[in-house]
Formats: structure tokens, C-alpha cells, sequence
């Protein structure tokens, strides 16, 4: 039997009156290209986002907020593009949120604007909610008033898991599971238990996006999504912090014609010195936490995938292996020729960087997004390491360059 639900205009419906009021709308328009919105375009994953959007012919507009200088770095090279503007808005202010959306009502918004890390919402609990929870209360009702027919994507992630898990053989006692990795994930039926403002800020905003489109009918869907890096990495994340330090290091040592092997230096507590100068060691907090890291370009590719769907639905999206930040350096170090038993020279713990509460564990299973999107990613981790550490290699070569032109 239908479930009945209520529309956005009061009115009860059954889920097939909807779509096929939903198609009678979509049949109505003409064959103009769409138009979304994406909020947090100057960031990694708005930046990616365009560029999907844009190549598959889209119209794009960029939302971003004032700030006194402008950081266009990641959408410098679309602001060219026909397809592609930006329009100023604050998303924690009602009256801007309204304006944007009577003013486009998109077919599409992707809503990645958010106070993004982790720490940070330890020290800004209340700046971080009102960006990434009262944000979201502000498109949600933006688009129930003004643009009912828009689809809309929510940017959750894996830190909504927080410390929970489950186990993938329900046979096996609880005590020996905890042993092996490899039988621990997270889905989309696990439980969630946040660790940090951030993580509570989002789940909140998960809880309405489902409240709203159960609620209203709005098709709304959410990313679970879990760590995903890339050469736009903003560098105060850990895998970019890693992967730039290394790029530093290889140029300083290039700059005194040495080559990165540790027989070349002595060690101090915080430095690496050679004969002529000296290196801040790499300074890193809780190295033995696991994450699940894929490629921000695959993960934009399932956002773009759950807002084609006819239901709006929630999805995790994943690679299904996981692997320590110190994984991550001994892959990033490996690249410039430093093996796994000297890494232990060139970095410290320094207590600063640890959190007052931690996630120790993720690792998604992507099955849902594989068996209902059709998303596969494609980048491995090894490739991500790779990929992120050449990039800053480059960049610290056209850096020189710059200083010094031949
Ligand atoms: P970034 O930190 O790179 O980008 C965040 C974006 O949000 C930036 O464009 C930033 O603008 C914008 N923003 C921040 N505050 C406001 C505000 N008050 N008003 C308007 N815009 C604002 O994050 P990512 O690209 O990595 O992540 C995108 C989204 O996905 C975020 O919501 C994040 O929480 C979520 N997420 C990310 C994951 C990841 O591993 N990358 C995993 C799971 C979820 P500015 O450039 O001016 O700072
Ligand atoms: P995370 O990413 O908190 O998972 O959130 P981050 O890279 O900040 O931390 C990952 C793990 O590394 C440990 N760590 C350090 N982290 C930082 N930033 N700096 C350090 O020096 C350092 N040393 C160790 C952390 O303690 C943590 O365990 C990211 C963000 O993109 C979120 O927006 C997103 O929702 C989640 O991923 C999924």
C-alpha cells in the first residue's frame, strides 16, 4: 500500500502522485541546460564539483562568502567559462539563503559550504553549528518556500560515525573481532555517535534533510561521505600537511645538492640539520588513528550520481579500506626515497594537534552507492599518496623558480 505523504503545499500525496507530478514538471521545462548552485565552490570539493558540472554542461553558479581578499585559487581557471559565475551569500544568514534561491530556483543545489575541520569546531562549537546546521535549516526552508522542485545535497560525513562501528561476521564474539580491522565498517544502517562539535553539527543536519524530505517531499538527499584528499587539499588537513612537508623537505635538501637519505643529517628534537642549515622537523598530533581516504574527483562523481536518482536517498561513499596516518606517511615519505625505518628522524609528536575527543576507526563499505549509483572510485590510495606529493613537489619547484628565474 502507498504511504502517504505531505506535500510542500500542505496537500497529501501518495510517493506515485509525486513523481508523476515530479514529471509532468521536469516535461514542462524546456530543453535549457540546468542550473545548480554549489555552495563552498571556492573549497576542494566545490571546485571539483564545477568542473563535473560545468563539462557536462551545466550552468554554474558558485556561491562563496565575502571575504576582504579574494581566494579564488581553486575555480581560478573556470572563471573564464560561459557556464560558470559566482554570486556572494553568507549561509548562516536566512535572508541570504532566501534571496539566492528565490532569485535561481536551480534545478540542482549541492550544499558544501561548511566549517570543515575537525579541531577547529572544538575551539568554535558555536560558529561551527550555525555554519553547518543552521546553514542547512536555512536551504532546506529556502527550497521548501521558494523552489520546492529542486533537488538538493547535503555534504554528512563519516564523522557522524564517531566512535561506532560494526562487524562484518555476526558469528565471531565480539572480543576477537576487535582484533582484526579488517571485519569493522561502517554503513549506512550503522549507528551514529558523534566525537566533536563538527561531527554533532552535521548529524543534525542529516536528521532534518531526511525530516524535510519525509516531511515535505523535497528531493534531498545525503553523502555520507568519508575522507576524501586531493592535490586541492586545504593544508591544514593531515594528508596535505604530510604531503607538503615532504615536498619542502626534498626541495630544501635539493637546494644544498643532498639527496633526502638520513645519513646526510643529524636530528634534534624539533630540527633536521645539515652542515649549511636547518629543517622544522614534521610536527603531527594522533598518528595512529584510521581513515578510509579515496580521491575528492571520485567522490564528486556520486554526489552528481544521487541527485539523478527519481527517490532522494542517503548513501555512503567509500573505497572499503582504511590505513593509519602513519600509512599515509610512510607512503608519502617512500616517494622521496626516505624507507619506512628512517621516517621516525624526520617527524615528532608535538600534543597540540591531538583532540580533545577522537575517532579512532573508519572504514566504509560503499555497497549501496556501488549496486544503486553504479559509483565505483578510481583512484587507489597509493595513487592518492602519490598524486598529492607530486603535485607539492611541483608547486615548491615553480615556487624556486619564481625566487630564483633562470
Ligand atoms: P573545504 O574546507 O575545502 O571547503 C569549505 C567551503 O565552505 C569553502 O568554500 C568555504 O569558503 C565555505 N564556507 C565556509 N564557511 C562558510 C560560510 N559561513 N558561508 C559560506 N561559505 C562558507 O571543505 P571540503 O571541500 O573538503 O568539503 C566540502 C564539504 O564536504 C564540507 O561540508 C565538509 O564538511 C564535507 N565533507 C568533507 C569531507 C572531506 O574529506 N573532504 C568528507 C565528508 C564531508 P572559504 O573558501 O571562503 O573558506
Ligand atoms: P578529519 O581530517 O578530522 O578526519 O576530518 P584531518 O585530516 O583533520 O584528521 C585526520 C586524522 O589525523 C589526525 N592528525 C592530525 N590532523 C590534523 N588536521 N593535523 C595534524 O597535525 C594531525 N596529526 C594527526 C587527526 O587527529 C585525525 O585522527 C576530515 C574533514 O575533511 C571533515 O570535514 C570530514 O567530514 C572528515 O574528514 C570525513
Amino acid at each position: 500500500m502507498s504511504e502517504f505523504i505531505i506535500d510542500f503545499d500542505g496537500r497529501e500525496e501518495t510517493k506515485e502522485e509525486r513523481n508523476a507530478r515530479r514529471e509532468m514538471l521536469n516535461k514542462n521545462k524546456t530543453k535549457k541546460p540546468k542550473r545548480a548552485l554549489v555552495t563552498g565552490v571556492t573549497g576542494q570539493d566545490g571546485s571539483y564539483l564545477a568542473d563535473l558540472l560545468v563539462s557536462k554542461g551545466y550552468q554554474v553558479v558558485g556561491l562563496r562568502r565575502r571575504t576582504s581578499t579574494e581566494n579564488f585559487g581553486r575555480i581560478q581557471h573556470l572563471l573564464d567559462n560561459e557556464l560558470f559565475s559566482t554570486e556572494e551569500f553568507e549561509i548562516s544568514d536566512a535572508g541570504s539563503v532566501y534571496t539566492i534561491v528565490e532569485k535561481y530556483k536551480p534545478d540542482e543545489i549541492y550544499n558544501l559550504a561548511a566549517q570543515s575541520h575537525v579541531k577547529t569546531s572544538f575551539d568554535q562549537p558555536n560558529y561551527t553549528i550555525q555554519v553547518n546546521t543552521m546553514g542547512v535549516v536555512n536551504f532546506l526552508e529556502a527550497i521548501r518556500r521558494f523552489s520546492p522542485s529542486t533537488r538538493f545535497y547535503q555534504a554528512s560525513t563519516s564523522e557522524m560515525f564517531g566512535k561506532n562501528f560494526d562487524y562484518s561476521v555476526d558469528s565471531i564474539p565480539a572480543e576477537s573481532k576487535m582484533t582484526n580491522l579488517g571485519e569493522k565498517f561502517q554503513n549506512e544502517s550503522t549507528a551514529f555517535e558523534p566525537q566533536s562539535p563538527y561531527g554533532a553539527a552535521k548529524l543534525a543536519s542529516h536528521h532534518l534533510v531526511r525530516i524535510y524530505r519525509e516531511g515535505f517531499g523535497l528531493h534531498a538527499s545525503c553523502g555520507i561521505l568519508f575522507n576524501h584528499e586531493s592535490e586541492r587539499r586545504g593544508e591544514k588537513f593531515v594528508t596535505r600537511k604530510i604531503t607538503k612537508w615532504v615536498a619542502g623537505f626534498k626541495n630544501w635538501a635539493e637546494a644544498q645538492g643532498l639527496d633526502t637519505e638520513a645519513r646526510h643529517f643529524e636530528f634534534d628534537k624539533d630540527y633536521i640539520h645539515s652542515r649549511r642549515s636547518s629543517y622544522p622537523k614534521l610536527r603531527l598530533g594522533n598518528i595512529e588513528a584510521f581513515r578510509d581516504w579515496g580521491h575528492a574527483q571520485d567522490y564528486v562523481n556520486a554526489m552528481h550520481l544521487m541527485l539523478q536518482q527519481d527517490e532522494p536517498d542517503d548513501y555512503v561513499i567509500a573505497t572499503g579500506e582504511t590505513y593509519s596516518v602513519h600509512d599515509f606517511m610512510v607512503h608519502a615519505f617512500e616517494y622521496i626515497n626516505i624507507p619506512k625505518e628512517d621516517i621516525t628522524h624526520f617527524f615528532m609528536i608535538d600534543p597540540q594537534y591531538y583532540r580533545p575527543a577522537e575517532v579512532d576507526f573508519l572504514k566504509g563499505d560503499p555497497t549501496k552507492a556501488q549496486t544503486v549509483l553504479g559509483w565505483e572510485r578510481e583512484v587507489s590510495f597509493q595513487q592518492l599518496v602519490h598524486r598529492m606529493v607530486e603535485s607539492d613537489i611541483n608547486a615548491e619547484k615553480a615556487k624556486a623558480q619564481e625566487t630564483f628565474p633562470v
